[in-house]
């Protein structure tokens, strides 16, 4: 028999609302008592496969993940825009730089996302060229928007068809604005979105995937703004910078922090400007803030 399989829209305590992959129905179901002394538990964003017994709706089994993350709490994102604007606020290297961590941790396709474009002058100008020039070699998908004039809001609309995308940004940079651009029309549910995110900000923590279009869902949580790095370990940080990739130090391991350039080929690249000297910084000083929770925590 063919299995019947869903996606968990929202929960709440123990019931789940789900929509068929296949039909799109949307219900609400419980779990079957073995899938629920695993210890897995399920998460918003999860597939599931599901049983009708007797009118009611039950979940058999977890389906495999692509992704989870635990703050928030939520599976199989395909895809995080990471918006920051160009003025009011100033973009934040520190959050960018560990939002792509995230991205490139979870296999989650980084976006970013500098809005506010309509309000570019000559001062920043420099600015602009810099972000292609660094993070189009580690991104590839870097977009110049303004929900205020429609600006390749297109364009992001496009790239998160048939995906789950979730918004970051510090307060202020325009997400809800983007957010309701992606709605067409009379989609009220979106209109929503935008004000809940605002006034959900302290108060919620269940995380809601909303449909914008066929297949395609955007999760409402405020989680990923003020972004901490969590769960990886200092010697694997290294890892999630593409740039460092291609490089063979001649420390084996190498952390690219002690070491002299004499032996590490990141510290090279870097005086020959080939890496990002401002990005290696805040490399840095993650790596330090890891190592020394480590050191906390294993004492
Ligand atoms: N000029 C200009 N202003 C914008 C743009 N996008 C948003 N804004 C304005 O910026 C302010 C903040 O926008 P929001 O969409 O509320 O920002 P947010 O990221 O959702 O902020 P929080 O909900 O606090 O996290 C509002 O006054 C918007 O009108 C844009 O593209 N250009
Ligand atoms: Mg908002
Ligand atoms: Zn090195």
């Amino acid at each position: 028999m063919e299995q019947n399989v869903a996606r968990v829209i929202s929960k709440n305590v123990d019931r789940y609302n789900l929509e068929d992959i296949k039909t799109n129905e949307m219900f609400f179901a419980i779990l079957k008592g073995n899938v629920k002394s695993n210890k897995r538990n399920i998460l918003v964003g999860d597939t599931v496969a599901y049983e009708k017994i007797s009118d009611v709706y039950v979940i058999t089994k977890i389906l495999e993940r692509k992704n989870s993350l635990i703050r928030p709490a939520v599976a199989n994102i395909d895809n995080l825009i990471i918006t920051l604007s160009i003025k009011d606020p100033v973009i934040d290297y520190n959050l960018l730089d560990k939002e792509l961590i995230l991205c490139f941790a979870s296999k989650i396709e980084p976006i970013i996302c500098i809005n506010k474009i309509d309000l570019k002058d000559e001062t920043n100008k420099a600015e602009i060229e810099y972000i292609k020039s660094v993070y189009g070699k580690i991104c590839n998908n870097i977009l110049f928007t303004s929900a205020k004039d429609d600006i390749q809001t297109d364009k992001l609309c496009k790239l998160l068809k048939g995906k789950i995308s979730a918004f970051s940004g510090n307060s202020g940079v325009g997400k809800s604005s983007l957010i309701s651009k992606l709605s067409s029309n009379d989609n009220l549910e979106i209109g929503d979105i935008a004000k809940k995110t605002k006034k959900g900000r302290h108060t919620t923590k269940s995380v809601t995937l909303y449909k914008i279009a066929k297949d395609t869902y955007i999760v409402d949580t405020p989680g990923f703004s003020s972004y901490e790095i969590y769960n990886i370990e200092a010697c694997d940080l290294k890892k999630y910078y593409p740039e460092f990739h291609n490089n063979d130090c001649d420390f084996d391991d190498c952390n690219h922090i002690n070491e002299g350039s004499n032996v590490c080929a990141i510290k090279r690249d870097i005086d020959k400007n080939i890496i990002d000297r401002a990005r290696y910084t805040r490399y840095v000083s993650f790596y330090n803030k890891l190592k020394a929770e480590e050191m906390y925590k294993y004492k």
